[in-house]
């Protein structure tokens, strides 16, 4: 009974699945056919919002990093534990031997998962020393998500910022720490209310030393806010999701314990931070103005405004044309620019 009851569960997905591909593939027929030719106008020409394609907007960018092994060459030591035996294989890290450098690129480059490139830090860079990553996006973004997958145990604590203004000043996004309150004075895990969206929390989740190499941190900046689900009507949380620049600080490293022993320096050798990808996951900021961004003729970075729109995030009207204030598209509305044809 049960298995037979299983087989149609199958049976009807499958045939679900077959016919959202049919459905899917005739409407990609019929895109290809009738092209529409501007996202930010429906078919009949009348305006409507339009948004960029969602991109990890840190692939291929340069990340500045405070810490960085290999110069001077230098050893470390990978733990590695079976059961209750713990050993570690010990390497050199060399800035200037490809083979055995852990470059800041190797933070942003193509993540292949069967060769993993990591970026490591300096050995033993211990708290109130802290190792920090800061990222530029050129422009404002809204960011969905700030994910980091380590190459090292994840860090016992460290949090993630953001900038608004080009990196002049800088805002929480979120904390990670098995002792929220004494490294961050936060309390652990605290409830977003309607009052307080624009705050970054701290949790304890995810700052286990193990797994030892692997380990992925994902902040995911709408989780958890009230306001989520009516994001078009919430100026605070699209406040709240923009950022020209993102800083992670990794504050505090993992250890076993063992640094202050006798071979006390094979130990702090086998203490870093590194990082394999690190990914901000989001969309240009155009306001729903614009469905791409483009190099404009200084090499910034700059939506293509629609709608009679202008700025570098189409946030404000084309000259001429004032006639209502300018306004965010939303999935309703477009809210286009208007103005009064002046001939001359
Ligand atoms: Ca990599």
């Amino acid at each position: 009974m049960f298995s037979s009851t299983g087989t149609w569960v199958a049976l009807v997905t499958l045939s679900l699945v077959v016919r959202e591909t049919r459905a899917s593939y005739r409407m990609s027929m019929f895109a290809a056919q009738s092209s529409p030719p501007d996202p930010c106008n429906d078919e009949h020409g009348n305006p409507r919002r339009c948004i960029p394609d969602f991109v990890n907007a840190a692939f291929g960018k340069d990340v500045r990093v405070t810490s960085t092994c290999g110069n001077p060459a230098a050893r470390y030591c990978v733990v590695t534990e079976k059961g209750e035996e713990r050993s570690r294989d010990c390497h050199t890290c060399d800035a200037e031997e490809p083979k055995k450098a852990h470059p800041p690129a190797y933070l942003t480059d193509l993540n292949n998962p069967h060769n993993l490139t990591c970026w490591q830090s300096e050995t033993y860079v211990q708290y109130p020393q802290n190792v920090t990553l800061m990222l530029s996006l050129g422009k404002k973004f809204e960011v969905t998500y700030v994910s980091l997958q380590f190459c090292s145990p994840r860090p016992e604590s460290m949090a993630i910022y953001k900038s608004m203004d080009y990196g002049k000043t800088w805002v929480p996004f979120q904390f990670y720490s098995t002792q929220c309150k004494k490294m961050f004075n936060r309390q652990n895990k605290a409830v977003i209310t309607k009052q307080n969206e624009q705050e970054a929390i701290c949790t304890d989740s995810h700052t286990d030393m193990h797994p030892l190499t692997g380990g992925l941190i994902a902040f995911s900046t709408l989780d958890g806010r009230p306001s989520a689900h009516d994001f078009d009507n919430s100026p605070v949380l699209q406040d709240w999701v923009t950022a020209t620049d993102i800083k992670v600080t990794f504050s505090r490293l993992h250890t076993f314990g063992d640094e202050n022993e006798d071979d006390s320096e094979l130990a702090r050798d086998s203490y870093f931070y590194a990082v394999s990808d690190l990914q901000v996951g989001g969309r240009c900021k155009c306001n729903g103005h614009a469905s791409k961004c483009v190099k404009d003729r200084e090499g910034n970075l700059v939506c293509e405004c629609k709608h009679n729109t202008a700025g570098p995030e189409c946030d404000r009207c084309k000259p001429f044309h004032y006639d209502r204030p300018w306004q965010r598209a939303t999935a309703r509305e477009a809210n286009e620019c208007v103005g009064t044809y002046v001939g001359v």
